[in-house]
């Protein structure tokens, strides 16, 4: 359901995109809330332009200066990055009393972790060749995205399913750059400050040492692989406390192989939770690992 969109919009380079003013929005529905912002899906009508659809992602109504200054972080990042088939599109922004309005591409399966948890119960009917095959497509198109996030130099620091969009052609999109930061020629970033962190998805590394690189996405894409083979399960099921989940990773144990997953998606998941970060594979290793597999179920 691919919405028409003007040529004004369809930009080669992100950093001339559009800013429309409110009136040229219509507000549809809210497709979801979070704990620091809103999307609703809007309409958007410019005399200049043909009528389309997109996502609206603001902050809250009470939100603070951190949230809008997150928000707005966020858009200016976004226009950096060159567009992805697998990294959700920036088509425009706006303002709304002062604060910033991002709008992306509105993919009507929304997110990933969603989908899988109202699918699991089919997928159980079907075979598990067919449930292999879907799902090594998922992570080959989202090691697409993030060899992409990776080459332009950008660290995701929260790559999780609930972060990965879906589009009415079932293509994953990577979403939500929230926390991510352009590394430069140095590819590290360090925080003293974990914040809003994602505790199950973090590396050794980040987690005790507050180091990012794009190894320490790796090592989330390999717990998103988990996710995706799981239909939607909490990482670390039985730990139940921060405190469980950080002594589980310090100690060097990894999780088990999913009931649905084959060893050859289970030999991915555990070169990405290599604990030595550098023995672990670049995404553009991933992607041709993922095509390998692929390519073997056809
Ligand atoms: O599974 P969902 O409907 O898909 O629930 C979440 C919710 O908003 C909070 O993130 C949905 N959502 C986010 N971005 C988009 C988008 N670009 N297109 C469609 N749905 C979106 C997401």
């Amino acid at each position: 359901d691919r919405n028409a969109r003007p040529d004004a919009v369809v930009h080669k380079s992100n950093l001339r995109v559009r800013e429309y003013p409110m009136e040229a929005i219509d507000v549809k529905k809210t497709l979801g809330s979070g704990e620091f912002g809103d999307v609703i899906l809007v309409k958007v009508n410019d005399d200049d332009s043909v009528p389309f659809n997109a996502a609206a992602k603001k902050v809250k109504d009470n939100a603070s200066r951190e949230d809008v200054r997150a928000l707005k972080r966020e858009l200016e990042l976004m226009k950096q990055l060159p567009r992805h088939d697998n990294v959700v599109e920036l088509l425009g922004s706006s303002t709304y009393n002062g604060n910033p309005i991002i709008l992306v591409e509105y993919l009507s399966l929304g997110d990933l972790y969603n989908y899988l948890v109202r699918k699991r119960k089919n997928y159980i009917q079907k075979s598990d060749m067919t449930i292999s095959k879907e799902f090594a497509k998922f992570g080959w198109q989202i090691a697409r995205g993030m060899e992409h996030i990776s080459l332009n130099k950008f660290l995701h620091r929260d790559l999780a399913a609930r972060n990965v969009l879906l589009s009415a052609n079932k293509v994953c999109k990577i979403s939500d750059f929230g926390l991510s930061r352009d590394v430069g020629p140095k590819e590290m970033y360090s925080t003293k400050s974990p914040g809003r962190l994602p505790i199950r998805c973090m590396s050794p590394e980040a987690l005790f040492h507050n180091i990012y690189t794009t190894k320490n996405d790796v090592w989330a894409y390999g717990i998103l692989l988990w996710e995706i083979l799981t239909f939607g399960a909490t990482p670390y099921p039985r730990l139940t406390t921060v405190h469980d989940v950080r002594n589980h990773v310090k100690s060097g144990r990894l999780m088990d192989k999913p009931e649905h997953c084959d060893e050859d998606i289970y030999n991915v998941m555990q070169e990405c939770w290599k604990q030595n970060a550098e023995e672990r594979p670049t995404f553009s290793k991933l992607v041709s690992k993922m095509e390998v597999i692929l390519q073997r179920d056809t």
